[in-house]
């Protein structure tokens, strides 16, 4: 019945999408506008930085991923783009510099008042974690006077948070979420209770209000709460429970630098929808463009396919000049994915270890190096035999454990793999049908054996002492023997634990992500979010709480963006 009854209130939807299309020209009360966000600007560098000299394309890999260089650029070229596609206006959640000092703020509000003088179009901002690196609320108001704060119906003074109209009826709420706490960044109660009463002012204004900030409201990233606690907004369900009773609809919000769309009802039946957005200037190179009229907004994707050659600067090899011009995607997905394997190499290297457990030379020591470089050693092995040597399907092979067929090279290429799909948006590598989650299991399985039986006990010793667990090993050894013979159990364990783990990461769960159409709020809504079972909340919290202890011993965690 639910079945038929969705299947009928779908049609209903999609019959009005049509009646929006017909008559939505004469509706004063459409709204066309681009977002684009994490532009992450950095002017200072005449010359790319050369890190990794032994990748031939990344040498220049850092941070997130950035393309930080080009990033002016990609800029100029996303709000040029929006302009001639009928952006009545432009807005931007956040991190629009990388290091946020005065240069940086100065060189990104001339590039965006020369967009405004040119076209005439308004462009609003709130400032991200980045601008705030160098620079305080009010000098950052002072700094972009023009795109917001002049503008302004009214101001939170200890914030960067503002109101505005918009065209037609709508209200932006602008807010500054930038508040970092114990748990991630937020809203202080003088700052929430200003949001309550913007919000309350545009109804009975009558002002539909678009919200924007730039840390997501929702949980975008499935195992964000386990490897990235500062992505989410802290108290995240219950500001958003205020959020659904206050009529906040539609959130737009940046940070986490990848594409996914939620939604959350509140006890009332109303719904809140946090579109988050890709970093303008990280893969998959793109921004969005947004209609909004009185039944609902519909999202569109935009990328910038093309690289402006001529303003690169220095440093620039012909083979990255080459792949830039050929397939501007690609060169910005494998940034991605050199960065990202560099950090997490970085985490899992002896001398890093060493250095923050304050260790030179003695015996645990030595087991530091050697257990961590076994583990290097696991993720960057061969996932295939390719004749010579040790390849994970082998190893898993001398355990009757065969591993499926792929392209991937080694574990650490399938998980920054899995990584960019997931911030791309609409991810749906499916167990059974995808061979990633069993690739990464079993791989991740054998790599552990493969680490435990090279270090022994010692190094699993070594391990849990190093995450913190006072445990008599005597009382693993069960799971030692397990995993270190190689018993088929063990794979059953790994399996049964890890699978609805990452099904949850490797497969989008709500709404689409990309192109999407988000209907008005309605009375009575029959919006669900997928929420995880008793079972998997526990088996979150247990992995959470041995992350944490991880995240700990590495101050600022595994996060930087
Ligand atoms: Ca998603
Ligand atoms: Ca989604
Ligand atoms: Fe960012
Ligand atoms: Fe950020």
């Amino acid at each position: 019945m639910k079945k038929v009854l969705s299947l009928f209130l779908t049609a209903a939807m999609l019959s009005g999408i049509c009646l929006f299309f017909v008559t939505a020209s004469a509706d004063e009360n459409t709204v066309r506008f681009a977002l684009g966000t994490d532009i992450h600007i950095e002017n200072t560098k005449a010359e790319i930085q050369n890190d990794y000299p032994e990748s031939e394309l990344y040498f220049h890999a850092s941070g997130s991923g950035n393309l930080y260089d080009q990033a002016a650029s990609l800029t100029k070229e996303f709000l040029n783009r929006s302009a001639q596609e009928g952006a009545e206006f432009i807005l931007i959640a956040g991190d629009l510099t990388r290091n946020g000092n005065e240069e940086q703020h100065r060189y990104v509000a001339s590039l965006l008042s020369d967009f405004e003088n040119e076209t005439g179009i308004q462009v609003y901002l709130v400032p991200g974690n980045h601008d705030y690196y160098a620079s305080k609320p009010d000098e950052f108001r002072d700094y972009y006077a023009e795109f917001g704060y002049s503008q302004a119906l009214e101001c939170d003074e200890a914030t960067a948070s503002y109101t505005a109209d918009l065209p037609g009826n709508y209200r932006l709420i602008a807010v500054d979420s930038n508040d970092p706490g114990e748990d991630g960044d937020g809203f202080d109660s003088s700052l929430l209770s200003w949001i309550e009463k913007q919000a309350e002012t545009a109804q009975k204004d009558g002002r539909e209000i678009l919200y924007m900030m730039h840390h997501p409201l929702l949980e975008h990233l499935y195992l964000g709460k386990i490897l990235m606690k500062d992505f989410m907004l802290r108290d995240s369900k219950a500001v958003a429970e205020k959020f659904s009773q206050w009529g906040i609809h539609y959130v737009f919000s940046g940070h986490e630098h990848g594409n996914d769309v939620t939604s959350f009802t509140g006890e009332n039946g109303k719904v809140v929808y946090d579109v988050l957005t890709t970093s303008l200037s990280s893969y998959p190179l793109e921004y969005r463009m947004v209609c909004v009229n009185p039944d609902g907004a519909d999202i569109e994707m935009r990328k910038i396919e093309e690289c402006d050659l001529d303003n690169l600067v220095d440093g620039y090899t012909d083979a990255q000049k080459s792949l830039l011009s050929s397939d501007y995607e690609e060169f910005a997905r494998g940034l991605f994915k050199y960065s990202t394997e560099k950090k997490i190499l970085k985490y899992t290297s002896p001398d890093f270890i060493k250095g923050k457990l304050r260790l030179n030379g003695g015996p645990l020591a030595d087991t530091v190096d050697n257990l961590f470089n076994t583990i290097t050693e696991a993720l960057t092995m061969p996932l295939y035999d390719n004749g010579n040597g040790v390849s994970m399907e082998k190893l898993a092979k001398s355990k009757k454990v065969a591993l499926p067929q792929s392209d991937y090279i080694s574990l650490i290429d399938l998980a920054t793999s899995m990584v960019a799909t997931h911030y791309y948006g609409n991810e749906n590598m499916k167990s059974g049908e995808n061979p990633e989650c069993e690739i990464l299991i079993k791989g991740l399985n054998t790599g552990l054996e493969y680490v435990l039986t090279k270090t022994g006990r010692s190094g699993l010793n070594t391990l849990l002492e190093i995450i913190g667990m006072q445990v008599n090993t005597d009382e693993l050894s069960p799971l030692f023997t397990a995993v270190s013979l190689g018993k088929e159990n063990s794979y059953k364990i790994a399996e049964r634990v890890l699978y609805p783990l990452l099904d949850n990461f490797a497969v989008d769960s709500g709404l689409p992500d990309r192109d999407v159409f988000l209907p008005a709020q309605s009375e009575s809504s029959n919006e669900t979010t997928t929420a995880p079972s008793g079972f998997l909340n526990k088996a979150i919290e247990f992995i959470k709480r041995i992350f944490n202890m991880i995240l700990n011993l590495l101050p600022g965690g595994l996060s930087i963006r």
